[in-house]
């Protein structure tokens, strides 16, 4: 890697200006005596896109923060602070991800677009807040995309969003002109697009935000940068146009958030890792690099989100989707919306498995796996995450399988104290039998509901497992009905809950009351036991600490269907018609 210095590069900047134009933007000329010129002794270290890309490696979303709306901090995060950098960077991720929207901090309108400068020197302050930590950074125009830059509007101004998107690069290009190359940039998030011509809008947005990288001076010219085709997906690169004329290093960005029905929480999926799933996966990420054959490739956002799924399924796609992206030398950063992993006000994951997990498969070390149903035809779900204890049945031996993936067993302890094979458990082959007489120092019969304790797995590689000891009871509901015209109108509705075992809700079966109808998609009759009429997490159903919640889209669907409704919570354990189950019935 060669440094340059800030006057080379300028030069460069100007000579790469001057080969293009900008029809209908006021030329090129003016732009290029505009752009930034770097404080003599600036330095900026050349460095090809493969090696910003294989060097940030695994990186961190900072989800959910500049990215909000209206403000940084209106979301589920405060203003982001160093200290949460100082963790990302401890726990092993080499770079961070920072989305920002800028639709509310334009204090013009056209032509200039004026960006409000303290808003700009915020994110400039965030970049350095990261790259002064060595953490390679990556920012963006983010949920812009939803709003005026939204190229699939049917009233939408093309015209008007070039000038602007333009304009806003110009003004961001030019407050990060003279940042190290530890800092790429990415046009915009996920921005929507269904057909070729959208796809072409959209690329003339990638080209415009080369231009305005080229025109306002500094680095950015040699500056990595990532791009994307419409949505990010996997299934619309084809739509992506490659730029010809580019000086800056490039790679390609996607998402991915696959399957859909599992990740989201969506029609009661909460089983995944059969031969076929990983298949599915890996065809899809396949699909990426075999149509990028030439180009390094940045996963910006994946996530299997700790808040609403079952564990062993979660680290099972977490180390598949690492590993196979780390089989395609493609960089993942997973997505962090501040409440999917990272604790921001303790500094703790809340999922650290799944870190750790990333972090071993980013080096090529095999994980060994708690393993889980994998058939979504069965009437039970099982799990080596867990052992479940009813209230008022006695704890027998528990054999708990896992996917060794080429380990051993090597330990089994409760936190520092060590388990006595043959004693406290047993092994054979790639299962562990928790025996009697250790499970019943925590659960049993008499036992009080809760989380009782925590068995560490040990093997001879990669990162331990967790197996959860878990004491329950049904939960219960503070109330079974309601009339559905008490909820206030625009709130959704939240019942109080005593959890009594996991606070976790697994899926919420809504029916009509008198017939049994499916109250939302009705075709999910055709769809496995565990999945028939299931809502979908967030759009119908919620839960928090104390309360199961009904969203008001569902609590206006029961208004409209006429029908008195009820909602069947189900919990882990999941099984078949068990009645381990909480109803609660909304009338009309
Ligand atoms: C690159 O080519 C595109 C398409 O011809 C054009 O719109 C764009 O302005 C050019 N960019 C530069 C930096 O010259
Ligand atoms: C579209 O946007 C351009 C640029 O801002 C503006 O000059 C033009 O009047 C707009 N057209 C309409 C129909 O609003
Ligand atoms: C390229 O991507 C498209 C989807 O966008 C896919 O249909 C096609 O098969 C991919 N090409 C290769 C060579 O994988
Ligand atoms: C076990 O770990 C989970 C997080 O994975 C935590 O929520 C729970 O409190 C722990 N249980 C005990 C008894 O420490
Ligand atoms: C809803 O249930 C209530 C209470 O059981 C009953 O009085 C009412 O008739 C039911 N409404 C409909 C539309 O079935
Ligand atoms: C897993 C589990 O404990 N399932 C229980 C659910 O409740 C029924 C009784 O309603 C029991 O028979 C199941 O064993």
């Amino acid at each position: 890697m060669k440094l340059q210095t800030a006057t080379a590069l300028a030069i460069a900047a100007v000579d790469s200006v001057a080969a293009g134009s900008l029809q209908g933007l006021g030329g090129s000329k003016k732009r290029t005596a505009c752009g930034v010129s770097c404080p003599s002794g600036s330095q900026f270290e050349l460095i090809s896109a493969q090696e910003w890309i294989s060097a940030a490696n695994p990186g961190w979303n900072v989800g959910n923060t500049l990215d909000a709306l209206p403000n940084e901090g209106s979301w589920n995060n405060p203003p982001l602070q160093g200290s949460t950098l100082d963790t990302v960077k401890a726990s092993g991720y080499k770079s961070v991800r920072i989305p920002v929207t800028y639709t509310e901090h334009f204090i013009s309108g056209s032509p200039e677009w004026k960006i409000n400068p303290t808003w700009l020197q915020r994110v400039s302050d965030v970049v350095d807040m990261a790259t002064s930590r060595g953490l390679y950074a990556i920012t963006n125009i983010h949920h812009d995309s939803w709003a005026w830059a939204d190229v699939t509007k049917s009233n939408a101004n093309q015209t008007q969003i070039q000038e602007r998107f333009y304009a806003s690069w110009l003004q961001i290009g030019k407050t990060l002109a003279c940042k190290s190359s530890l800092v790429a940039l990415e046009p915009i998030n996920e921005a929507p697009g269904n057909s070729a011509a959208d796809a072409d809008n959209l690329n003339k947005l990638n080209d415009l935000f080369l231009k305005a990288l080229a025109d306002s001076g500094g680095f950015n010219a040699k500056r990595v940068v990532t791009l994307s085709g419409p949505g990010m997906g996997a299934d619309k690169v084809h739509f992506f146009r490659r730029p010809t004329n580019m000086t800056n290093p490039w790679a390609i960005q996607f998402h991915y958030y696959s399957p859909y029905d599992f990740i989201f929480g969506v029609w009661g999926k909460t089983v995944w890792g059969s031969e076929a799933d990983k298949a599915a996966v890996a065809a899809d990420l396949a699909i990426v690099r075999n149509n990028f054959t030439d180009v390094p490739i940045l996963l910006g956002e994946f996530q299997a989100a700790q808040t609403h799924l079952e564990p062993a399924a979660r680290w099972k796609w977490f180390d598949h989707v690492v590993r196979t992206c780390q089989s395609l030398s493609i960089t993942t950063a997973m997505w962090d919306n501040g409440e999917d992993n990272l604790n921001r006000a303790t500094g703790l994951w809340r999922d650290r498995l799944a870190v750790d997990i990333t972090m071993a498969a980013v080096k090529g070390v095999a994980n060994s796996l708690a393993d889980s149903t994998v058939d979504a035809s069965a009437t039970r779900q099982e799990t080596s995450a867990y052992v479940f204890n009813r209230a008022g049945i006695d704890v027998g031996d528990r054999t708990l399988p896992f996917i060794l993936n080429g380990n051993t067993f090597k330990s089994l302890a409760v936190g520092e104290t060590v388990l006595e094979e043959r004693r406290d458990y047993t092994i054979a082959g790639s299962s562990v039998t928790l025996k009697q007489s250790f499970l019943s120092r925590y659960l049993g019969a008499l036992v009080e509901p809760g989380t009782k304790a925590n068995v560490t797995v040990r093997f001879s590689s990669g990162v331990p497992s967790q197996i959860e000891l878990v004491q329950w009871r049904v939960p219960l509901l503070a109330s079974t009905s309601s009339l559905a015209r008490d909820v206030p109108s625009g709130s959704e509705l939240g019942i109080p809950i005593e959890w009594r075992g996991l606070h976790r809700v697994a899926a919420v079966k809504i029916a009509a009351s008198v017939d049994g109808a499916y109250l939302v998609d009705d075709w999910t009759q055709w769809l496995p036991e565990l999945q028939k009429g299931r809502g979908t997490y967030n759009s119908h159903w919620n839960f928090d600490n104390n309360r199961v919640i009904l969203t008001r889209a569902v609590v206006d669907s029961v208004i409209a269907s006429g029908k008195n409704t009820t909602f069947i919570f189900e919990f882990f354990p999941r099984e078949v018609g068990n009645g381990n189950i909480s109803e609660y019935t909304l009338l009309v």
